[in-house]
C-alpha cells in the first residue's frame, strides 16, 4: 500500500500512479523526463503536498493515492509470440449510419445504404464495419441515446435489413461490430420511464438520488452540473452526457444482466463484436464523493476521477465478456477516454479476458491542448506518441490504431488544413496506420482526404454539444465563441459523405446535414478515378498489408528517433524485413537513415530524390 511517505518514483512505479502522472504532464505540457531528475523522484508525496500547498492543496494527494492503492495488478510482461486473431488482422471502417449513404432519398442515411455500398467498402479492403447507432433513439446525441436496444431506428431501416447487412457482410468475407451504449441510456427507455412513475426497481436501474441540493459537484461533458432534478421524484438524477442521457448503475446485478441480454442478442444474430461506449465510465465510486478542485480544473471536468477507472471496472467487464462475448469468437473494444496505457493494458491483456483492445486518446491534441483549442497539430508528437506507446507493450498487448472519427475534427485539418500538400499529408496518415502495429480504425471519408467544414454560424452545426458548449460561452461573455466551435466541434466529423456530384454530393436537397466544403477533389467518384488520389493510396496500401502479415505481426524497432520530422522504423517477422519512412512536415527534409540498399516497394510520391519531399512516404523491403 503506498502512502504519503512513498515517493515520486515509487507512485510511477504503479499502473495507476504511471499514467496519473503522464497525463498531469501531458496536460501541462511538462517533458515526463523530469520525473527521472533526482530531486523529483525521490521526493515523498508528504513533501510534494507540503512544498505546493498553495496549488495542489490538502486533498490533490489523497485522491491520488487513493486511485493508486484502488490498482492491485500489474500488467504480465508476456515474450510469448503474438496470438493471431482476425482483430488484428482487419482493417476496420467506422460508418456515422446517418451520414454515410441514403437509400430512399429522405436525405437520412441508412442500413439499406451501406448495403449498397459494400461492394465499394470490399474493393477498399475493409475487413470490418463498426456502425454507430443505429439503434431506437430521441436522437438528442444522434443515437448515443437509446430509447430501445432491440429496435432499429425508423430511419435506419428495420431489424430485417440489419439481418440482411450482416448476411451481405458475411457473404463477402467481412464483419460486422455494433456501437453498445450502455453507460447510460435515454431518458426516452421505458426502464428510465417506469423509474419516473415510481417504479422502484426501475429506480434502481439509475442513479437517482435523494438530496435536499446538487448531491455533488461532479459536471456533464456537455456543460453543466452532472444532476437534473426530477420533480416527479424528488430525487437527482446523475447524467455524465446530456439531461436526456441518464447514467445506469451497473452495482445493480439487474442491470448487468440486462447489459449481457443486449449483447448476446446481436452475438446471437450474427454481428461480430462491438465497440463500448465510454466503457471506463461504467463503474463510480461508493458514495459519489465530491470531485477533486484541482483535478477539475485540470482536466476540465469535475468528478472524473471517482468513475473513469472506477472500483469494479474490471470485474463488470470480466463478467460481462464471461457472460456473452467469451461464448463468439467476437471482438470488444472499449472506448476509454483518459485511460493511460498502462491502465489500457490491464483492461485488454488477453489472458485477462476484459476488452480486446481500447482506444486511447492521448494522441488526438498535442500537450497542453484541449480540442476546442485553435492550435497547429505538430506531428512530431503523434510519431513520439507512436514511440513511447509501443515500447510499453508486449506481446500479449494489443491496441488501435485511429486518427479520426465522429468526435473530433480531422487530423490532418488540425496539421495543415490549406497545405497544396494536403492530400499527401492524407495519404502520410493513412500510411502511418496501415504501416504499426495495431488494428487499424478508418473513419468513412478518411480515404478521401476529407477536411473540416467552413462552418459560419450557429445555424450551421447540429451536435449537442456544440450548442451548449456555444451557450455557455455566451453566458460567460465570450469574444469568439464561433472560432472555438470551429476549432473542435463534433461536427466536422459528421457531415454527409461525398459520393459523386450530383446534387449535395449524392444526398439530395433534403441532406441532414450537407457538407459545405468546396473542395471537390475529396468525392467518392473523384477519387477512383484519380490514379494518385489519398482512395487509390489507401487501397494499395491495404492491398499491401494483406499480403505482408509483417505489418500486423512483426516487430516494431524505431530508427532515427531524435531526428525532428523524420520518421523511420523497421517491422520485422519471420524473414522479412520492411522499413518505413516519412517525412512528417511540409518542407524538403534529409534522409536520415540510408536506405540505397533497399528495394522501394510503396510510397507517395512519384519523383524521388536525394531528399525527402514534403509529407513524402515510403516503404522498402531490406533485401
Ligand atoms: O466529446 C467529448 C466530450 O467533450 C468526448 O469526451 C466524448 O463525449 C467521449 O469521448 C465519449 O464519447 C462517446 O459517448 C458520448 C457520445 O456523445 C459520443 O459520440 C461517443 O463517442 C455519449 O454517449
Ligand atoms: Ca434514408
Amino acid at each position: 500500500m503506498l502512502s504519503k511517505n512513498s515517493t515520486i518514483q515509487e507512485i510511477y512505479e504503479t499502473v495507476v500512479g504511471r499514467d496519473v502522472f503522464d497525463k498531469i504532464l501531458l496536460q501541462l505540457n511538462i517533458n515526463r523526463k523530469v520525473l527521472s531528475l533526482p530531486f523529483i523522484k525521490n521526493m515523498s508525496l508528504k513533501t510534494l503536498e507540503r512544498s505546493f500547498y498553495k496549488i495542489i492543496g490538502n486533498d490533490l494527494i489523497d485522491a491520488l493515492i487513493n486511485l493508486v492503492n484502488s490498482e492491485k495488478d500489474q500488467p504480465v510482461e508476456s515474450i510469448e509470440p503474438i496470438e493471431q486473431r482476425w482483430f488484428k488482422e482487419a482493417v476496420f471502417y467506422q460508418i456515422y449510419p446517418k451520414s454515410f449513404k441514403d437509400s430512399n432519398g429522405d436525405g437520412i442515411g441508412d442500413i439499406n445504404g451501406i448495403i449498397s455500398q459494400l461492394d465499394y467498402l470490399k474493393e477498399l479492403g475493409i475487413d470490418c464495419l463498426w456502425l454507430s447507432p443505429i439503434y431506437d433513439s430521441p436522437n438528442d446525441d444522434n443515437g448515443y441515446d437509446i430509447r430501445d436496444y432491440k429496435k432499429i431506428a425508423q430511419d435506419m431501416g428495420s431489424m430485417e435489413d440489419l439481418k440482411n447487412l450482416i448476411d451481405e457482410l458475411h457473404q463477402r468475407g467481412m464483419k460486422l461490430i455494433m456501437d453498445l451504449v450502455v453507460n447510460h441510456t435515454s431518458d426516452e427507455h421505458q426502464w428510465y420511464q417506469k423509474a419516473l412513475q415510481g417504479d422502484r426497481a426501475y429506480q434502481d436501474y439509475y442513479y437517482l438520488v435523494d438530496s435536499e441540493d446538487v448531491p455533488n459537484n461532479w459536471v456533464s461533458f456537455f456543460s453543466g452540473s452532472a444532476w437534473k432534478y426530477e420533480p416527479s421524484l424528488n430525487k437527482w438524477m446523475l447524467h455524465l452526457f446530456s439531461k436526456k442521457q441518464p447514467d445506469l448503475n451497473w452495482n445493480n446485478p439487474v442491470v448487468r444482466q440486462e447489459v449481457s441480454d443486449i449483447v448476446n442478442f446481436y452475438l446471437d444474430m450474427g454481428v461480430d463484436g462491438f465497440r463500448m461506449d465510454v466503457i471506463n465510465y461504467i463503474s463510480k465510486a461508493e458514495g459519489l464523493p465530491q470531485g477533486n478542485e484541482i483535478i477539475g480544473k485540470l482536466m476540465e471536468f469535475y468528478g472524473i476521477e471517482h468513475y473513469y477507472y472506477g472500483p469494479h471496472l474490471h470485474d463488470y467487464l470480466r463478467e460481462l465478456r464471461m457472460d456473452s462475448f467469451e461464448k463468439y469468437d467476437s471482438f470488444s473494444v472499449g472506448e476509454t477516454p483518459g485511460v493511460g496505457i498502462q491502465m489500457g493494458r490491464l483492461l485488454t491483456q488477453s489472458q485477462r479476458k476484459e476488452l480486446d483492445a481500447v482506444f486511447n486518446f492521448d494522441h488526438l491534441e498535442t500537450p497542453g491542448h484541449t480540442r476546442f483549442d485553435e492550435y497547429k497539430y505538430d506531428l512530431n508528437y503523434l510519431k513520439q506518441y507512436y514511440i513511447h506507446y509501443n515500447k510499453c507493450l508486449r506481446n500479449n498487448d494489443w491496441i488501435t490504431l485511429f486518427v479520426d472519427n465522429h468526435d473530433n475534427p480531422k487530423m490532418a485539418s488540425k496539421i495543415n488544413h490549406d497545405s497544396i500538400h494536403y492530400d499527401k499529408l492524407c495519404m502520410l496518415l493513412n500510411g502511418m496506420l496501415l504501416t504499426l502495429r495495431g488494428s487499424v480504425f478508418l473513419y468513412q471519408g478518411q480515404e478521401l482526404g476529407t477536411r473540416n467544414q467552413p462552418f459560419q454560424t450557429i445555424d450551421d452545426y447540429k451536435d449537442v454539444e456544440s450548442i451548449n458548449k456555444y451557450n455557455e460561452l455566451i453566458c460567460n461573455n465570450h469574444k469568439d465563441p464561433l472560432s472555438v466551435l470551429l476549432a473542435g466541434s463534433r461536427d466536422h466529423g459528421r457531415v454527409c459523405m461525398m459520393w459523386d456530384e450530383s446534387e449535395n454530393y449524392g444526398f439530395g436537397s433534403k441532406g441532414w446535414f450537407m457538407n459545405l466544403e468546396k473542395n471537390p477533389q475529396a468525392i467518392v467518384s473523384k477519387q477512383m478515378a484519380t490514379i494518385d488520389s489519398v482512395y487509390n493510396f489507401t487501397k494499395e496500401l491495404i492491398a499491401l498489408r494483406k499480403e505482408l502479415k509483417t505489418f500486423v505481426y512483426g516487430t516494431v524497432d524505431f530508427v532515427k528517433e531524435s531526428k525532428k520530422n523524420y520518421f523511420g522504423y523497421y517491422r520485422k517477422h519471420n524473414d522479412e524485413s520492411l522499413y518505413v519512412e516519412m517525412n512528417l512536415s511540409d518542407r524538403y527534409l534529409p534522409k536520415y537513415q540510408n536506405t540505397k540498399e533497399y528495394q522501394l516497394i510503396f510510397s507517395n510520391t512519384k519523383q524521388h530524390r536525394k531528399s525527402l519531399s514534403p509529407y513524402e512516404f515510403n516503404i522498402y523491403r531490406v533485401k
